[in-house]
């Protein structure tokens, strides 16, 4: 079987009479349905730079009333003679031309504008289209004792009755207690098999409103998930950074402070030696001076018992004999050594 693929946003309008159609005649189909966000990449690769568009297979065609025509063909829902179809195209064209005033008095920012739109399509525009659905349902099922809008069978045009009227429905469905027929058709629409089925499930959309689309806010949800998880994970990353930044500078602590304390038992075992050495040297010249000091002096009694040949016997003699052996040490010996 060929495969079908119908591309739209997520809004009923210009796509919702094929998709009725294809889900009572049970047809297998992609129900593509192109987010707001991607419509602007799409936009030039798409037949007419519109939606919807239609696969077939592996060609593609534009234009919503000729998709939702050729539908209904294929699957036999397009009345029973020519003169049906050329019934079916004239509802189908007045639907169309009621599409712009809904879609223009929900788009109105400005809401005194808005609010003057809604007043003339609730007091001119429903009034006039919704009088042609019901005059020309009246007119069929009178000639053809049906419950049917075109015809004596289900058609495109019952679907083009039920969805052409399903805002009015939502926003304001009293408006519709002045037209029976009208409701008669929308009632026997809704419980067709695949239909009805449809309906249970169907998110709300409205004709072109986005704020009140569900589609459109489950995709607001999956972006906040989307948001959501990738902060968690961008946190969760920072973490792990920190953590490998928190090691990477407890190494380098440990580094300087085994490098501190090398330097430090250095320096302390340096000054310890220095220390040292000095004290040795200060040592050893000291001895060496006493030494020679003490040398001098045996050297100088030596030389001074040579020459006098005996010992002193008086105390006077001792001194005198002393003062004699002073007077032979070197001057620096005297001054610096015995302080005389
Ligand atoms: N005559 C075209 C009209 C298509 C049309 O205006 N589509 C609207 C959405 S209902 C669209 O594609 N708007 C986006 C755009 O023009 O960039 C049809 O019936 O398919």
């Amino acid at each position: 079987m060929t495969t079908i693929k119908l591309n739209y946003f997520p809004l009923r309008c210009r796509a919702e009479t094929a998709r009725l159609v294809l889900h009572a005649a049970k047809r297998d189909f992609e129900d593509k349905i192109v987010q707001f966000a991607d419509w602007p990449a799409l936009k030039p690769n798409t037949p007419f730079g519109s939606l919807p568009y239609l696969e077939v297979g592996d060609e593609v065609f534009g234009q919503s009333m000729a998709i939702a025509s050729y539908l209904a063909r294929e699957v036999g829902m397009y009345g029973s003679s020519n003169l049906d179809a050329l019934k079916i195209e004239q509802l189908q064209q007045l639907r169309e031309d009621l599409i712009p005033s809904e879609v223009d008095a929900w788009k109105e920012a400005d809401e005194t504008k808005k609010t003057e739109l809604r007043k003339k399509l609730y007091e001119t525009i429903y009034p006039r289209f919704v009088g042609h659905f019901e005059r020309l349902i009246k007119e069929n099922q009178a000639r053809t004792k049906s419950e049917f809008t075109v015809g004596d069978k289900l058609s495109l045009a019952d679907f083009i009755i039920f969805d052409g009227t399903e805002t009015l429905n939502q926003q304001n469905p009293a408006f519709l207690d002045g037209y029976p027929a009208v409701k008669a058709v929308r009632a026997m629409v809704a419980k067709v098999d695949g239909v009805k089925q449809y309906l249970e499930k169907r998110p709300f959309m409205a004709v072109c409103a986005r704020k009140s689309c569900q589609h459109y806010y489950v995709i607001k949800l999956v972006d906040v998930v989307a948001v959501v998880v990738i902060v968690v994970v961008v946190v969760v990353v920072l973490i792990i950074l920190v953590m490998k930044v928190v090691v990477v500078v407890v190494v380098v602590v440990k580094i300087v402070v085994v490098v501190v304390v090398v330097v430090v038992v250095v320096v302390v075992v340096v000054v310890v030696v220095v220390v040292v050495i000095v004290v040795v040297v200060i040592a050893v010249v000291v001895l060496a001076v006493v030494a020679v000091a003490a040398a001098v002096v045996v050297v100088a009694l030596v030389a001074f018992n040579k020459e006098e040949g005996r010992r002193p016997s008086t105390i006077s003699e001792k001194k005198k004999q002393l003062k004699k052996i002073i007077s032979k040490m070197p001057l620096f010996i005297r001054y610096k050594t015995l302080n005389i």
